[in-house]
């Protein structure tokens, strides 16, 4: 069941901004007219009447205008979502935020009250496992681990143990050191994925071995409670329920969840597993 969002919100800051595609709109600026919804659980501030427990409106305005006179877009598409992950990875209380940003004066030879663009961005709990089988195994997963993490859009929350495991599959391998971890991301589900093949292509291009055993391997094993078939992803993981590797160190960081597709959870996959396969 979806928690109740309660919301702080700020209607119509004005902003003197240099925002635009044109020459002049950087060079004159304008005034931007900026509207903030920032959901989160204010049960505790309100209970406690207590500042320390939600996130100051005046300080959202400031970061509103701060941000967007320290910064410059041609398009108010990327301001409006900009300012959205900044808001959102520096007050860690919000889960969500939607921005309106309203331009009355943009250049164009027609009447009008104003153009605007609404964006909203949120927060999505997902679970990364994590294999290396080359050079130096656990330095290559705690150096995806610190990549995945360095990024405003993405929060690491959990780790789990790493373990040593016989390799599944092609046994001529070397053993892998496998992991999981929980993350907290602003990106949808296929950015995710090409910030991972990002991570991948990092950590690859360090060693110059040619073909081979790879040196980090990251798959998106669940990504909130969402269901994705298509050739490009499968959530969750295809074969993880099968796969002692990837489910003990889920165990670690997230026994309880429910696999959506299978009802059972961790633990009890777990259980199931360890009847037929160990991890060495
Ligand atoms: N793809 C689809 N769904 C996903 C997802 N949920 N997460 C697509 C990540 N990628 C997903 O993946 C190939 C393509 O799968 C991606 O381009 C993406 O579009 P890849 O990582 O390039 O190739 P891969 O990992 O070699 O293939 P595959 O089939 O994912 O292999 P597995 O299943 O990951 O197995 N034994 C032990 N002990 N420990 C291991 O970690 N790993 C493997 C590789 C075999 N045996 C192992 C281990
Ligand atoms: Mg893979």
């Amino acid at each position: 069941m979806d928690k109740i969002m309660d919301k702080i919100i700020v209607k119509d800051l004005e902003v003197y901004a240099f925002h635009g595609v044109l020459a002049e709109e950087k060079k004159l600026g304008q005034k931007f007219v900026v509207s903030l919804e920032a959901a989160l659980d204010l049960y505790k501030a309100a209970e406690n009447d207590s500042l320390e427990a939600t996130v100051n409106y005046a300080g959202l305005c400031e970061d509103a205008e701060e941000f967007l006179q320290n910064n410059t877009f041609d398009l108010i598409e990327a301001a409006a979502h900009h300012l959205a992950i900044y808001i959102l990875a520096k007050h860690t209380l919000l889960e969500k935020i939607r921005i309106y940003i309203k331009k009355p004066s943009a250049p164009i030879r027609k009447t009008f009250r104003y153009v605007a663009v609404e964006v909203e961005r949120s927060w999505t709990k997902a679970y990364i496992g994590l294999g290396s089988n080359m050079g130096d195994k656990r330095k290559n997963i705690e150096d995806a681990i610190s990549i995945l993490g360095s990024e405003n859009s993405t929060k690491v929350t959990a780790v789990s143990e790493m373990y040593v495991t016989k390799p599944l599959g092609y046994i001529q391998q070397e053993d892998f050191v496998n992991g999981a971890v929980e993350i907290r991301t602003l990106l949808p589900p296929y950015q995710l994925l090409d910030f991972l093949h990002s991570i991948e292509t990092q950590l690859k291009r360090e060693r110059t071995i040619h073909w081979g055993p790879r040196t980090i391997d990251l798959d998106i094993l669940f990504y909130g409670d969402l269901l994705i078939s298509d050739e490009k992803l499968v959530v969750p993981h295809l074969r993880m329920h099968e796969r002692l590797f990837v489910i003990k160190p889920m165990c670690d960081i997230a026994p309880y969840i429910t696999h959506p597709l299978l009802g059972k959870r961790m633990l009890e996959l777990k259980a199931e597993l360890e009847k037929t396969q160990a991890l060495l």
